[in-house]
């Protein structure tokens, strides 16, 4: 099937008992058992609900996977990856990640005696260069939140596999549209479903999916053994934005090319991160690993006080975390979505106090445009 058939109906078929096309929210806790040992394979819901049942397999076969287990928010997501490994091992991380998987990973699992490098995995040499005999995962995002640096995802496979480990990737920026890392030798995917997946900026979720029986059985485990699952209601918001991703990441991405030609010629832009502009870093490995390369877009425009009056001059733009919704977001990284990770870090990669984040949405073209044009205006 092609890919907006199964947005709408991969994993959605009717519902047996009464036809209902559309899946239900079974806003339940529990379910009537027959009898001691018996019942209908609905126990409790925090290990079975139809409809957390339904999302996990749309968002499955949307990635070419043969599972889905969902989380309660991206963080918890990559948490599960994470407890999949024991105290002492060691995992190589992309420097670039979301602040709040760095976080996690530094100030929580480290603590638990899980130890990280983090490198830039744009370049193979680096991810060799920090692997131990420890290492049990290497988790890559690509591309980076904020920054848009591509890593090679076949090539970060070959070196995973070839010393045992496994391979994570964080495809939350790209959505299961734009980018497949199973296909491209990752062994699991993580999702913030709040993000493209759900798309309307009104639920918090993850998930990830794997076709790895070992790794999904010891996933299920943990889904429900540590019990950091989703809510039936946010599963059916996401399984509804579900059906329309297809035709909102071409809308997104179609916008952001317009955003960023604007940006490329201004006088105020000191540095433009887009991973479709031709001397983007990576953009080779971009154009050939992706289906296209999304609509998530960064700027500098050189100081904190310029980013400042940049992002409160904005009107259609909305100075908010997040991103992936309808609605176009601006962002601060370096305050908001990175504060956790040291300065002089995100300085050497890129998320200066002068970076601006763009997530552009699926308004008019031109309106955005005009926004962000004129609130250059007030800088240059
Ligand atoms: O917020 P949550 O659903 O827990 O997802 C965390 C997460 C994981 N991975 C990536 C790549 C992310 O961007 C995020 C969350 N990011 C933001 C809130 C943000 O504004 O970048």
């Amino acid at each position: 099937m092609g890919f907006g058939t199964d947005c709408i109906h991969a994993g959605q078929s009717s519902e047996p008992t009464t036809g209902s096309v559309a899946v239900p929210v079974f806003q339940t806790s529990t379910y009537e058992q027959i009898g001691i040992g018996q019942h209908r394979g609905y126990e409790y819901a925090r290990t079975q609900n139809p409809t957390r049942e339904a999302f996990e397999r749309s968002v499955a076969a949307l990635e070419g996977a043969s599972e889905g287990i969902a989380f309660a928010s991206g963080l918890a997501a990559i948490g599960a990856i994470t407890q999949l490994l024991s105290s002492g091992d060691h995992v190589v991380c992309t420097d670039n990640v979301y602040g709040g998987t760095y976080r996690v990973f530094d100030q929580l699992y480290r603590r638990l005696g899980i130890t990280f490098s983090f490198v830039d995995t744009s370049d193979p040499q680096n991810i060799e260069s920090a692997w131990t005999d420890a290492t049990k995962m290497l988790f890559v995002e690509s591309p980076t939140n904020p920054v848009l640096s591509i890593t090679d995802l076949s090539v970060a496979a070959e070196i995973a596999h070839s010393h045992g480990a496994f391979l994570a990737v964080d495809n939350t920026f790209m959505s299961p549209f734009l980018q497949r890392p199973l296909g491209l030798g990752a062994d699991v995917v993580v999702h913030s479903t709040t993000k493209y997946i759900n798309g309307h900026s009104d639920m918090v979720g993850g998930i990830v999916v794997t076709s790895d029986e070992s790794i999904h059985e010891r996933l299920r485990f943990l889904q429900n053994a540590a019990g950091a699952v989703p809510g039936p209601w946010d599963c059916w918001l996401a399984l509804r934005g579900i059906k329309t991703l297809h035709i909102r990441m071409r809308e997104h991405e179609k916008n952001a090319r317009v955003v960023v030609a604007m940006l490329s010629d201004h006088r105020s832009v000191q540095k433009l991160y887009y991973p479709g502009l031709a001397d983007h870093p990576g953009h080779e490995i971009a154009e050939r690993q992706q289906d296209g390369f999304g609509a998530m877009v960064s700027f500098d425009v050189g100081s904190l006080d310029r980013a400042q009056k940049v992002v409160q001059a904005v009107k259609i733009f909305t100075l908010a975390e997040s991103l992936g919704g309808v609605e176009s977001l601006i962002s601060h990284p370096a305050a908001m979505t990175h504060a956790a990770v040291p300065k002089a870090d995100r300085d050497a990669m890129g998320v200066t106090d002068g970076l601006v984040r763009l997530s552009v949405g699926i308004e008019d073209a031109e309106d955005l445009v005009d926004d962000v044009r004129n609130a250059l205006e007030v800088i240059s």
